[in-house]
């Protein structure tokens, strides 16, 4: 599958491109995940290809609002399974959360495929495919409105990452708190959520994995401390800083 010459200036970019066409093949992902790939694309272009300073500070947050929570959900799609479903199960495993499908272009076969790519890897609970336990959030318009009640239906705080913006913001209407990643600092999700974490995934995952495990260790005052001195429009308005700089050293 490895085509990509590691000689290549980006040849870890290319390899990740290569995770979602084999996604795509495998029928995980779905067209329209192609594109939105291709969107973070361009703004990681922009960042360097690097998780900034600001971004680790937002995984750190987002690790200690996990450990917090109750009833932590990490909410998966297609794109998020093709790329990295080994950390996804490692997150879930460290933070004591459960792993739910929600899909934008709903598929019971995608979510079957997805939760059987999950298993593989490790994750002995998967939920979100089926009907079984199913409900529908009626702030949501898109298939993502079809939720399970013993996941992000009872969840206190949801991590979704590569997420449209409807969702998000109806997440937040009924009281839950939002861990968002996305490359994106100005999409609906990036600012609507509590915590955003503007970094690919495939290098914000294992950081979030490693912090959530060194922080599970520590007292959980630090939790909360690392939770209330976080200010998540201060760090977007640090990652466009941090953007615009790149974009104005370039230009010179
Ligand atoms: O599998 P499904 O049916 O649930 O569909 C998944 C996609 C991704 C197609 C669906 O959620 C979608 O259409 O998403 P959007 O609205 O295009 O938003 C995706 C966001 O994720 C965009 O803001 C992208 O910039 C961002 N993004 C894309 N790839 C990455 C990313 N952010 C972090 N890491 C990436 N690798």
């Amino acid at each position: 599958m490895d085509k990509v010459s590691p000689r290549h200036p980006r040849a870890e970019s290319l390899r990740t491109r290569e995770r979602l066409v084999e996604g795509f093949k495998a029928g995980l992902v779905v067209p329209a995940g192609l594109a939105a790939h291709g969107r973070g694309e361009a703004f990681d272009y922009i960042l360097g290809e690097q998780t900034t300073k600001h971004a680790q500070r937002a995984v750190e947050a987002a690790a200690a609002m996990l450990l917090l929570a109750k009833h932590p959900v990490i909410s998966v799609n297609g794109n998020v399974v093709a790329l990295v479903p080994a950390e996804i199960v490692k997150l879930a495993k460290a933070a004591n959360a459960k792993i739910e499908v929600n899909l934008f272009h709903g598929s019971v076969r995608r979510e079957a495929a997805i939760a059987k790519c999950l298993r593989k890897h490790g994750a002995k609970e998967v939920l979100g495919a089926g009907r079984k336990f199913s409900t529908r959030i009626k702030e949501v318009h898109s298939d993502r409105r079809k939720i399970d009640q013993r996941g992000i239906g009872a969840a206190d705080v949801v991590l979704v990452p590569l997420e449209d913006g409807d969702r998000t913001e109806a997440l937040k209407k009924l009281g839950k708190r939002v861990i968002a990643i996305d490359l994106n600092p100005m999409s609906r999700t990036a600012q609507a959520a509590d915590v955003t974490i503007v970094d690919n995934i495939v290098r914000a995952l294992p950081l979030m994995v490693k912090d959530a495990k060194r922080l599970s260790h520590g007292p959980k005052t630090r939790l909360h401390d690392v939770v209330r001195d976080f200010d998540n429009e201060a760090n977007l308005g640090a990652m466009l800083e941090f953007m615009l700089g790149r974009l104005k050293n370039l230009s010179k």
